[in-house]
């Protein structure tokens, strides 16, 4: 019996269409500047908040009681859950999947009963992958939920809770593998700080780097080569976390002599509780060849912490692919690390959340697509830059000039030639009309 025997796959009906159980802008096989908007967008589902995710919050338990789930912690629970997920997943239409280890299978009373429960998982994903086509865009270990790693993973103070995590990597980069994983993600839950007084800073980011040096070590030995990617994250749930932006995820991987086989994975959420916007992120690693792959969701203004929403803004999507157009997403996707609301209990919401995100993402490319053929924004930021493409600028860049003949040439000048107005206003009516 499916569980979700009254919905059928997912459609494309086009702008007009009023059926909320069908794609409005998200078109798989419509080709946008030469690629599908499949191919563009490797939109994939998350484990942990579409299947895992009770509804709970500090306030209150779950409102979700899913009827395929018999609430046990048991394996036999766990895999028919993994049949539900790839029943959603292949209706939705999405063409990937991610997971942490915890999220799929139960954590047993020791590592080796935690390794047998996630192969016997393993074994239906693998079996529902074949089945339906469906692939894994990352796998990660979930080293932030255990009161074991309360000091953290690879920083924790405990050398024992490092090994621990280092254990329960080796083990998710094999799952990963043996079910075609495309990228691996260490998001570092806990790998930060809350208070400097008891804290070896230093001792905990080269433990840091180690730990990941580890993973890249095992990764060669068993021949993953995915692209490792690693989420930043400014706080929650440390005050500090070391991942906390592009900026600093980017600085620690060249520290550590990780850029090779690293890139990031940026998440909207997480870019405005760092104080950026979320274009701000993705252009920052973009220009840096670091940009690996995006976790799809939206905070809220007025709530100042992860709520994880899926995005239904426009102009939100429309600025994320402007950027990801420009520097290209493969071998990463968009991943809805989103959640329903705890109001929104019923299976049938996890579809709407989804097909709302998917044309999201769908309208934002074609706006930018659009954006881009005319050529009309970069056209003028050309032009802006344009003393930097002859004479004197032109000479800077090329690195013939000191500050001694700057001077010679300013002392000639008298002063600089006058500004012209960054249109700041125009270019966002400009933008408008495309919306
Ligand atoms: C939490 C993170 C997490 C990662 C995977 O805020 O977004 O869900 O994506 O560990
Ligand atoms: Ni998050
Ligand atoms: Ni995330």
């Amino acid at each position: 019996m499916p569980a979700f025997a009254e919905v059928e796959k997912i459609r494309y009906e086009g702008p007009q269409s009023k059926n909320p159980l069908a794609f409005r802008w998200y078109n798989a096989e419509e080709v946008v500047e030469g690629k599908t908007m499949r191919d563009h967008l490797r939109f994939a589902v998350v484990y942990w908040h579409t299947f895992r995710g009770t509804g709970s919050d500090p306030f209150g338990p779950g409102t979700m009681q899913r009827p395929w789930d018999d609430g046990s912690d048991s394996v036999e629970n766990a895999q028919r859950r993994a049949r539900v997920a790839f029943e959603f997943i292949d209706k939705l239409g999405a063409p990937y999947y991610a997971f942490h280890d915890r999220d799929v299978a139960p954590e047993g009373k020791t590592l080796a009963e935690s390794n047998k429960n996630l192969d016997a998982v393993v074994k239906v994903l693998k079996e529902e992958q074949q089945r339906t086509g469906i692939k894994l865009l990352w796998g990660t270990a979930n080293m932030f939920s255990n009161p074991r790693f309360m000091h953290g993973a690879a920083t924790s103070c405990n050398a024992d809770v490092f090994a621990y995590a280092a254990a329960q990597v080796k083990k998710a980069l094999e799952v990963t593998k043996e079910l075609g994983g495309e990228n691996y993600v260490f998001w570092g839950g806990r790998e930060g700080y809350q208070n400097l007084f008891n804290t070896n800073m230093q001792r905990e980011l080269d433990h840091l780097g180690r730990f990941f040096h580890l993973a890249v070590d095992y990764a060669q030995e068993i021949g993953f080569t995915g692209t490792f990617l690693i989420e930043p994250k400014p706080k929650e749930p440390t005050k500090h976390q070391y991942d906390s932006d592009a900026a600093a995820c980017i600085n620690f991987l060249r520290t550590y002599e990780l850029t090779d086989r690293f890139k990031l994975n940026i998440e909207t959420n997480h870019a405005t509780l760092a104080g950026h916007t979320m274009m701000h992120e993705l252009e920052y690693a973009g220009l840096q060849n670091m940009l690996g792959s995006i976790d799809a969701n939206t905070g809220d203004l007025l709530l100042g912490w992860d709520t994880d929403q899926f995005p239904t803004n426009f102009y939100l999507t429309t600025e994320v692919m402007l950027v990801l157009l420009k520097y290209g997403l493969a071998p990463g996707g968009v991943n809805f690390d989103a959640k329903v609301r705890r109001e929104s209990f019923e299976p049938l919401d996890l579809f709407y959340a989804h097909i709302g995100g998917m044309d999201a993402f769908a309208r934002g490319l074609k706006i930018a697509a659009a954006i881009r053929a005319e050529g009309e924004l970069e056209k003028f930021v050309t032009a802006r830059y344009s003393s930097w493409d002859s004479g004197i600028g032109a000479e800077i860049e090329a690195g013939q000039h000191s500050l001694k003949s700057l001077e010679a040439y300013m002392l000639k000048q008298g002063e600089a030639a006058p500004n012209q107005s960054g249109r700041q206003e125009m270019l966002e009516n400009l933008i408008n009309r495309y919306l």
